[in-house]
């Protein structure tokens, strides 16, 4: 593919640069659900014709041997890579596919598909002929090629489909809709709820895409889930499900020349979507995906590949919105009390052993000494409209605990971890507040207004139970207290900072 060719973060395999033939087709179909059947042949020629223009729908009385059904007749335009010979077969294959019994010419069928043209090619295969060799008499097949291409030409009598229209009865043939579409009277979501209440939150959680993520060059695709919600009013029954999934698609689309460089601008984008085509007064948005990095391990140097998770959380209302990043890093958690008390109980043993006081000291200052561990998992969210990286917080939750861990450890590397935990015994709100001090530590230049949360789960060895720690509020807040050493009695919580576009970081 050449450079100035988008590559579609959501479909970089599709074949769209090289669809260059432009063929014009005819569809009929007169037995079972008719609409149905043009529905379906539609999308399936969709995947080897790009298509540009579908007509009006016309009902058409049968032409040839006429006691049967009347048809509905369609044509469409598009272009495709396909010879002129393949995409017959894949025709008669979506033909066979959609239940056409080989019957007899000009019987009835559930869907029949002809090329009528194929660029200006002229053609007299034993089994194909193009241009149709029976378009030009055929009001059923000119009336929609007009509709949608008055000029397009006959290569072999050199009129226009608007031409031969007019050379042609037009009796028996109706226009009956602009689209296969029926008009549905009703539109149930936008009706009132009898009870009549805010719903803060409705919507649409666990989508899934593969997308692509990142700046030129540094491009990593991600299996990602979305959720996403819209705070519905008192006078609005339900939100439009289905378009949640058409802005996320869009949003996606839009987009294919650039890719998303960054998860939480999407998320923004997603939630201003949202609110513009919910027509709601707000609107929220949440990406989850897992995060790959690759590490090495610390003695061996093996190179291993260590999963981590990342997030984006976005609300957006009509005049604002804001984001944060989050990331989810798992570690090693080493107990101090335990460590402290099995201190205290190797002295006494050591004394009971007979050794002198000063040997005790020394013995016990350079020897490990055992406590129960815990594998700890964390998540840290900022918000900001700086660019953070990822990596850097990831690096910065990972050295707040007693150690990293590691999906791949040879034995040395097994010895340098248990070492380096129990040489760095944390409590679960030690891990908590060692994080937050160096976020206050690292984004100095950061405005007061950034909001951040810190939450860990130590999932306890000792213990039936888990412990958990959980500290938050702005940069402000937390430089009051870790820096000058003044207590802030309340911190701004999550979603009072999603709500306050008044400190709103710009
Ligand atoms: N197709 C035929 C024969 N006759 N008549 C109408 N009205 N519409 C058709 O699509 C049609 C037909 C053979 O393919
Ligand atoms: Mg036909
Ligand atoms: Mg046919």
């Amino acid at each position: 593919m050449s450079l100035d060719t988008p590559i579609s973060p959501l479909f970089p395999d599709t074949n769209t640069s090289t669809a260059t033939h432009i063929v014009y087709l005819a569809l009929g179909s007169n037995l079972g659900d008719r609409r149905g059947n043009l529905a379906a042949a539609l999308q399936q020629l969709r995947e080897v014709v790009t298509i540009e223009t579908v007509s009006s729908v016309y009902e058409t009385e049968p032409v040839g041997y006429l006691d049967q059904p009347r048809f509905l007749n369609i044509a469409c335009c598009g272009k495709t890579w396909l010879s002129a010979q393949d995409l017959l077969h894949y025709t008669q294959s979506i033909e066979i596919a959609i239940g056409r019994q080989r019957t007899f010419r000009n019987g009835p069928r559930p869907i029949d598909i002809d090329i009528l043209l194929y660029d200006d090619v002229h053609l007299q295969d034993d089994n194909l002929i193009i241009p149709h060799p029976r378009m030009a008499e055929r009001a059923f097949v000119l009336a929609p090629l007009a509709e949608i291409s008055p000029n397009v030409v006959d290569p072999i009598n050199g009129r226009t489909a608007q031409e031969l229209l007019q050379h042609v009865s037009q009796d028996g043939v109706t226009r009956l809709a602009p689209n296969l579409r029926i008009t549905l009277d009703r539109d149930i979501q936008n009706g009132t709820p009898s009870v009549r209440v805010r719903l803060g939150r409705a919507g649409v959680v666990g989508i899934r895409k593969s997308l692509l993520i990142g700046v030129d060059g540094q491009q990593q695709r991600f299996d990602a889930t979305f959720d996403l919600y819209a705070d519905l009013g008192t006078q609005q029954a339900g939100v439009h499900m289905s378009r949640f999934s058409d802005v996320l698609e869009e949003i996606l689309e839009e987009n294919a020349a650039t890719v998303w460089p960054r998860i939480e601008i999407l998320a923004e984008a997603l939630a201003r979507a949202v609110v513009e085509r919910q027509k709601v007064a707000r609107a929220e948005v949440h990406i989850h995906t897992a995060y790959p990095l690759q590490k090495w391990t610390p003695m061996s140097g093996r190179r291993t590949q260590e999963i981590y998770g990342l997030l984006a959380q976005a609300v957006a209302t009509t005049t604002w919105s804001r984001r944060m990043i989050g990331v989810e890093v798992e570690g090693m958690v080493a107990c101090p009390c335990a460590q402290d008390m099995v201190h205290s109980f190797a002295r006494v043993r050591l004394q009971e052993e007979g050794f002198a006081d000063d040997a005790i000291e020394k013995m016990l200052s350079v020897t490990p000494l055992a406590t129960h561990n815990q594998r700890g998992r964390a998540t840290l969210v900022v918000g900001t409209d700086q660019d953070i990286s990822a990596g850097d917080l990831i690096a910065l939750v990972e050295s707040a605990m007693s150690s990293e861990n590691y999906s791949l450890l040879k034995r040395p590397d097994e010895l340098y971890i248990v070492n380096k935990a129990h040489a760095n015994p944390r409590f679960v709100e030690d891990v908590v507040r060692e994080v937050l001090a160096s976020i206050v530590d690292k984004y100095r230049n950061f405005d007061d207004t950034t909001f951040v949360w810190i939450h860990q789960r130590n999932e306890e060895t000792i213990h039936k139970y888990d412990v958990e720690a959980e500290g938050w509020g702005t940069l402000g807040e937390l430089r009051m207290e870790i820096l000058q050493n003044q207590s802030v009695e309340h911190h701004t919580t999550r979603e009072e900072w999603f709500n306050a576009p008044d400190s709103k970081n710009k």
